[in-house]
């Protein structure tokens, strides 16, 4: 008698920086849940394994060896991500091996990575298994990078070329029609296109056709617009990953959630910046005087360290009505019903997340992706007001009044609340993006 075939393994790599890890390892949890038989290896570097959510059985955690290279304890985030990336095909080679022999020696049958560390091709295509990228970015951002040599050509390269077409429209590039040149990631024409990262991302865009499969984590209305994903083999549009693996419990260490029960239904301001992007200080200060001007409760995520730049006293006059944390549990502070407004950069999955709850957002975009996700919640779906000026106390008085009481927040409120219940539709048995995850799930089980 033949002895049954091994199992399919499949080894995920992510990219261990800012938001990067959890939306994979949320992936991984719903693969490994969707296919019990298949062994799933999660490489990650350790520390960024702490605050996962426990998982066991057919999803194990896998360590880069030597852990993070060490470029210097005072070496900026971006030396680190150069150091790392230098070392990233080594790194992956010998994970690899890691992988099969904690698993028994099943060798990786499939191998997905964050878009960002798309060198795992290379690996995957040495040992002739497919290979399924992440992009957990904004959905509508990876055109900017399958098409940057496109958008160069068009508009030229560097500040000049911003400064001459700031406002026209990327209605060349389908599916980028509603968003300008300003809304531009920073690398793509301008913001630094030589840097290593730019270059990194450049060549992320050359080498995503080449992957069996994208998987973009999104809402439905983004679906529509298959065709724009062209160059793409198979986009997979899934769903919002906090609601495709939900994480429970999630602790609430600075008692977030009693607070907001004593405040009214939409009621409360939610104000994060997300993990890596910073107001600049007189930003910051203005937006302190906006909060306190508008008289609205307001809930604000910022790490102690950003507090001195604080207006004299805002902790003090705020007391009553305001609080300030380190860290919220931000999916379900923005599911409960006191919050009326999330005061946002606009990280993607702080996005999904609100829109998800069926949060209006008032949109401060700072980089990267985030002002293409600012235009696109305010001109693509209508749940969103883009702050495109800096920020002065009385713009952000009179922008969070018109949310909160006026009648372009009671109709945001109202599309927001369409944009969220034809998402979670749609990842319903049958639904379009639950069908997507359907494909994804086949497609590591190797059939
Ligand atoms: C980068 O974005 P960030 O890491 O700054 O922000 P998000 O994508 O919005 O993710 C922040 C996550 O941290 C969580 C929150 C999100 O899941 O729920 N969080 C929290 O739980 N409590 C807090 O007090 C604050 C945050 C990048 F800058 C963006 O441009 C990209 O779009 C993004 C995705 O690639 O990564």
């Amino acid at each position: 008698s033949s002895s049954p075939p091994p199992p399919q393994h499949v080894a995920l790599f992510a990219f261990p920086f800012g938001t990067h890890v959890a939306p994979l390892h949320a992936l991984a949890r719903a693969l490994a849940s969707a296919a019990p038989e298949a062994i799933f290896s999660f490489i990650s570097t350790p520390e960024t394994f702490t605050p996962l959510p426990q998982t066991s059985g057919n999803l194990r955690l896998i360590p880069f060896e030597g852990g993070m290279l060490d470029a210097g304890s005072s070496a900026g985030v971006l030396d680190r991500i150069g150091k790392f990336l230098a070392a990233a095909p080594e790194k992956i080679g010998a994970a690899v091996k890691t992988a099969k022999a904690n698993a028994g020696g099943v060798p990786v049958s499939c191998v997905v990575s964050d878009a960002f560390m798309w060198m795992a091709e290379s690996t995957a295509e040495e040992m002739r298994v497919p290979w399924i990228a992440l992009f957990s970015a904004f959905t509508l951002s990876i055109l900017t990078h399958i098409h940057t040599d496109d958008l160069r050509s068009h508009f030229g390269i560097e500040e000049e070329a911003m400064a001459a077409h700031a406002d026209e429209p990327l209605d060349f590039i389908p599916g980028l029609a509603a968003m300008r040149v300003r809304d531009l990631p920073e690398g793509i024409i301008h913001g630094g296109t030589n840097t290593n990262f730019s270059v990194h991302l450049r060549r992320m865009g050359q080498r995503l056709p080449r992957a069996a499969a994208v998987v973009l984590p999104t809402l439905a209305a983004f679906e529509q617009d298959l065709f724009v994903y062209g160059k793409l083999n198979l986009p997979l549009l899934i769903g919002p990953l906090n609601l495709l693996s939900p994480t429970t419990p999630i602790s609430d260490k600075e008692h977030c959630l009693p607070w907001l029960d004593s405040y009214a239904s939409s009621s409360v301001a939610y104000v994060a910046f997300g993990t890596v992007a910073f107001l600049p200080p007189a930003e910051l200060a203005e937006l302190a005087h906006g909060l306190e001007d508008s008289g609205v409760p307001f809930l604000w995520s910022i790490k102690k360290d950003l507090r001195s730049g604080l207006p004299d006293g805002f902790e003090e006059r705020t007391r009553l009505r305001g609080k300030l944390v380190s860290w919220a549990p931000q999916v379900p502070v923005l599911s409960h019903p006191a919050v009326g407004v999330f005061v946002s950069h606009c990280g993607w999955n702080s996005t999904l997340e609100s829109i998800s709850a069926g949060v209006v957002m008032l949109c401060k975009p700072i980089f990267a992706d985030q002002r293409m996700v600012a235009r696109a919640m305010e001109e693509m779906l209508g749940v969103g007001r883009y702050f495109d000026d800096v920020i002065t106390r009385e713009g952000f008085v009179t922008a969070v009044d018109g949310i909160m009481r006026g009648i372009d927040g009671k109709r945001m409120r109202e599309r927001v609340k369409k944009v969220r219940e034809k998402t979670v539709e749609a990842m319903l048995p049958g639904g379009r993006l639950s069908e997507n995850f359907n494909v994804l799930v086949e497609l590591v089980r190797g059939r």
